[in-house]
């Protein structure tokens, strides 16, 4: 195995990872602006399928509209000479300070309209490059003190905004569904929909529920000491993972942007696993800050490892599931008999109350000594992981 991807492996990378200049609370940017074209054409010849962006990455903030033109035809020849594609644009609602209280959740009505307005505008732009999803993180949509911020009425109108820009996208006939990342906090103290059960359960809420997914990201809930394999599981039970946020995270600490494999590799190991036996076939998207301890080159290696770990980790997901002895261990650990329905086709409460075998008659002392063979299995997965076996 070579571990090169292809534009089959659909990975896609947004502008403002590889082109992050290292900038943090703390210090100053440590690496140059990289120019989008530089991006697009890199990531082409690393093997990525596409590139994402917020539209303040392409088209720096109050440029003029003869500008914006010209960024954007820049922009097009690159992704036409490589045949790069644009899979989910998002837009910028926290970097200039008139967001310094959120964007469509923001006290300041005249803020929320602005926001709105720069929304739709980037909307235009990204169904124009053929995007099939945008993105909405609500990055500044929260508050460090309690009073500051009444979140029910927050909530209110972080529907209301999703539901006109539903009804927008479905006026132009833009083929654009929309996928909510859940943050916990970074950079506001508490931020609204922090986890991807908190944005499932609003989307319900919504007039267009068809049109929301979420774009779970790995560090986020990581930050929130959660299993991301687990609410990447059921954002797919719920049939509502419509893009994917890929990185790597040490813990609950701040947003690490590490890059993919990095951080909690078994955790990286599952997901994948779930990634590929469950047929997910969105864009496999890394939104992750190459150190900002690197030069230009060490951006590119740290791309490159995004993928490589995804393939290799692929490769070794593929393998477990393969491996006869695995697949026995999954019987002794009675996996098969989760995917029984606990009551026979037909069954009801009444049947059940009358069947002694499950109530009466039930040995549950035997039952409780009954070991579940899950350190077997998962030896056997670690075996896999660290390439210990076949
Ligand atoms: C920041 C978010 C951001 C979104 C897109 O923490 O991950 O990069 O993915 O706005
Ligand atoms: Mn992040
Ligand atoms: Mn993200």
């Amino acid at each position: 195995m070579t571990y090169q991807p292809t534009p089959s492996d659909k990975f896609t990378f947004g502008l403002w990872t590889v082109g992050w200049q290292g900038r943090d609370p703390f210090g100053d940017a440590t690496r140059d602006a990289l120019d989008p074209v530089e991006s697009v054409t890199r990531l082409a010849e690393l093997g990525a399928h596409g590139v994402t962006f917020h539209d303040d990455d392409l088209i720096p903030f109050g440029a003029s509209e003869a500008e914006r033109e010209g960024h954007i035809k820049r922009f097009r020849e690159a992704l036409d000479a490589t045949g790069m594609k644009v899979p989910m644009a998002t837009t910028n609602l926290f970097t200039h300070p008139v967001f310094k209280d959120g964007a469509f959740t923001a006290n300041d009505r005249d803020v929320r309209r602005y926001a709105l307005r720069k929304t739709m505008r980037n909307i235009d732009l990204a169904a124009e490059l053929g995007a099939e999803t945008y993105v909405a993180w609500g990055g500044r949509e929260g508050a460090e003190s309690g009073a500051a911020k009444h979140v029910p009425g927050a909530l209110d109108r972080l529907k209301e905004a999703f539901d006109l820009l539903a009804d927008y996208v479905t006026e132009q006939g833009y083929g654009l569904r929309f996928a909510l990342e859940p943050k916990p906090n970074e950079p506001r103290g508490d931020i609204l929909l922090p986890t991807v059960g908190h944005a499932l359960a609003f989307i319900e809420r919504l007039e267009r529920p068809e049109l929301f997914g979420v774009n779970p990201e790995t560090g986020h809930e990581q930050m929130a000491g959660l299993n991301f394999a687990h609410g990447i599981a059921q954002a797919l039970w719920a049939g509502k993972l419509y893009h994917i946020d890929l990185n790597g995270q040490n813990g609950i600490k701040f947003d690490q942007d590490l890059r993919f494999g990095a951080g909690d590799l078994r955790g990286a190991f599952w997901l994948v696993d779930l990634l590929e036996s469950e047929g997910y076939d969105g864009p496999k998207h890394f939104d992750f800050k190459p150190a900002r301890t690197e030069g230009t080159d060490g951006v590119w290696a740290s791309a490159a490892g995004c993928m490589r770990n995804y393939l290799i980790l692929k490769e070794r997901a593929t393998a477990f599931r393969a491996d006869p002895e695995v697949q026995q261990a999954l019987r002794d650990s009675r996996l098969d008999e989760l995917a029984r329905p606990t009551l026979e086709p037909g069954e009801t409460a009444a049947s059940l109350r009358g069947d002694r075998s499950a109530f009466e008659d039930f040995d549950v002392e035997a039952a409780a000594r009954r070991g579940m063979g899950f350190e077997r299995l998962d030896q056997l997965a670690m075996d896999h992981l660290l390439g210990a076996r076949g």
